[in-house]
């Protein structure tokens, strides 16, 4: 499976450092919300969930967290602990976030709206459904 990270140019000087995130320029779609996941405790695993229609970018912020991504054929897991690369996750990708570190805040770009009607949460539906 084709893991798709984008690489964000990081600008920075002697005051530290600024990425910039825009759309066309080094985000793929228009951003219609924006949600950010931090706090994490210890050993939960999150996510566990496909979605039909909703485009992602992920960007661990600060920290690092582990995704396990399933196309229903393949799957693979992805080490996020860099402000400088987004994890961009198509429709129809099983997901399950792990390994949050205890400073974890892990950005999330959407192209929709929060719609429940757009998730997927019973794996073997799932597997149906790409199959
Ligand atoms: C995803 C992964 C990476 C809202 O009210 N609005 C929102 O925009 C979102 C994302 C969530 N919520 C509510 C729904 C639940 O009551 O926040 C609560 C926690 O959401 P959820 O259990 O879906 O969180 P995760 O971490 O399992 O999944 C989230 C996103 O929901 C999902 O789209 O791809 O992060």
């Amino acid at each position: 499976m084709d893991i798709q990270l984008i690489d964000f140019q990081q600008h920075g000087d002697e005051r530290g450092s600024l990425v910039s995130l825009e759309y066309e320029k080094n985000i793929p779609f228009k951003i219609k919300r924006v949600y950010y996941i931090f706090n994490t405790k210890e050993n939960v695993i999150r996510g566990y969930h496909a979605h039909k229609d909703l485009k992602q970018l992920a960007i661990c912020i600060k920290g690092s967290c582990e995704f396990l991504l399933d196309d229903g054929k393949e799957t693979c897991s992805i080490v996020l602990d860099n402000p400088n690369k987004g994890l961009l996750i198509e429709s129809f990708m099983w997901r399950e976030m792990s390994s949050f570190s205890q400073d974890c805040v892990l950005l999330v770009l959407a192209d929709e709206v929060y719609n429940e009607m757009d998730y997927v949460r019973d794996y073997n539906e799932f597997k149906k459904m790409v199959s």
